[in-house]
């Protein structure tokens, strides 16, 4: 099932001549609206008209979080206020905020293609959509609330939270699709099974997560909780909101609305591409967006893209699901490690369940690392060896897939906090 199978299965010459086009034509509206593109096209050298062709993109600079930061909060919109229907901001976790926004052909393409995500899970016009992302700045709950009611299913809009009312209305309202993050897809499965609900006499058939790294360890397990198909979207709200890309039910990979972004990957280090199929850091250039277009824009969010052509028929380029971000990557003892990578290993071990935090400390000058586990009621309860037994077992497999020792702690169940919007899984005390 496609939304919009013109573009979706397009060849890919047929792609690249179009993102050519717009492209050219976006490099000149920011040239002509916005002063900051234009210096800094003044300052390397660039004739924003004299694009020919899409690898000459390497030449243009690159747009950080720090450029959106200086520019706050209109600095980098490229039509008059009086043509923004919307303006949404990303907080952070931390300094400022930054603004974005949309003209009415924004929301219209921003809805087109999330339209394109749901469709591409499965769900249609009979579908009734509960949207448990949070309404407001956060581009999360209007984000897939736009794409939904595009395909003409039954919205909810029942916004982040009240976790024993999002429940109730899970089963009084038929809901067939749960959108909301992965951990929250979670806290309501754990939560109904505590309340002895019958899953399988929910009508729940769909589910769409995103707005936070989840492995595929995880997503086994809310299927199997749940019963459910469940996809990642992707995507940012400096580059627009969910619909950047989103899986197919195939789930191997997102595609990439690539009639209106192009994508990059890139070493963070040396900034240079990375071979194909490399882990590296995402990079977007919008080329359609009217109010707020961003210019090879660093994510920090890493990723590699597929080759293969996906059996779904959608020749729209896919990436991996993201493993973290640059800026959640812990060096320990010299190594490199993403909360994602500690996430999958747990999720594989019998015996733990699957909420977990990493405590980040200094001791001296060294890092100190410790995992909180989660462990399942009979096992905390046990006797002292079969605990010992399970951390160390915790411990070598971290060391061994890692290449580093860490500290594992088990704790009981439900002590770790829980969150309804995007889990926060490392709490680094260095920095406080
Ligand atoms: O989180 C947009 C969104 C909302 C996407 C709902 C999907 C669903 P921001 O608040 O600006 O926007 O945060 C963007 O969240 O750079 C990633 O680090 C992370 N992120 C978003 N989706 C995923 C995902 C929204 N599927 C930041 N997998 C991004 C991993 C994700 N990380």
């Amino acid at each position: 099932m496609y939304w919009d199978k013109a573009k979706e299965c397009m060849s890919r010459e047929d792609l690249e001549q179009l993102q050519l086009e717009r492209l050219q034509s976006t490099l000149y509206r920011v040239a002509t609206h916005v002063p900051f593109y234009r210096k800094k096209f003044k300052e390397s050298g660039i004739n924003p008209d004299g694009f020919s062709a899409l690898d000459e993109m390497r030449s243009l600079p690159f747009t950080t979080k720090d450029d959106l930061r200086d520019n706050y909060p209109y600095g980098l919109f490229a039509v008059p206020l009086r043509d923004v229907v919307r303006v949404h901001a990303s907080s952070g976790t931390t300094g400022m905020a930054t603004v974005v926004g949309y003209t009415k052909n924004d929301i219209k393409n921003w809805a087109d293609m999330v339209a394109r995500i749901l469709t591409a899970t499965g769900v249609g016009a009979d579908d009734v959509v509960q949207i448990a992302f949070g309404y407001g700045l956060f581009t999360g709950g209007f984000g897939l609330h736009y794409g939904a009611e595009r395909i003409g299913a039954s919205v909810i809009p029942i916004s982040s939270g009240n976790t024993k009312r999002q429940i109730q209305i899970l089963q009084d309202f038929k809901t067939t699709t749960l959108v909301c993050t992965p951990s929250y897809a979670l806290l309501l499965a754990d939560t109904m099974m505590e309340m002895d609900i019958n899953i399988n006499a929910l009508s729940l058939k769909y589910g769409l997560f995103g707005g936070e790294p989840w492995s595929e360890e995880m997503r086994t397990e809310i299927k199997n909780k749940l019963g459910i198909i469940a996809t990642d979207n992707y995507g940012l709200s400096e580059v627009m909101g969910p619909g950047v890309a989103g899986e197919c039910r195939e789930c191997n990979g997102l595609h990439i609305n690539e009639d209106h972004f192009i994508v990059e990957v890139i070493d963070p280090q040396s900034l240079e591409p990375v071979a194909p199929g490399e882990l590296g850091e995402l990079v977007f250039t919008t080329i359609t967006k009217e109010a707020f277009p961003v210019i090879r824009y660093r994510t920090r969010d890493l990723a590699r893209l597929l080759a293969e052509p996906c059996s779904c028929g959608r020749t729209l380029r896919r990436m991996s699901r993201v493993i973290g971000r640059t800026d959640d990557m812990l060096i320990i003892k010299g190594v490199n490690v993403y909360p994602m990578q500690i996430e999958s290993i747990l999720f594989d071990i019998e015996g733990t369940e699957p909420h977990y935090q990493i405590i980040v400390e200094r001791e001296g000058r060294m890092d100190k690392v410790t995992v909180l586990v989660e462990v399942v009621e009979s096992i905390f309860f046990d006797q002292m060896k079969k605990q010992r037994q399970l951390m160390e077992h915790i411990k070598k497999r971290l060391a061994t897939e890692l290449g580093i020792g860490v500290d594992v702690k088990l704790v009981e169940e439900k002590t770790l906090e829980r969150f309804e919007g995007k889990a926060v899984r490392v709490v680094d005390r260095r920095r406080l």
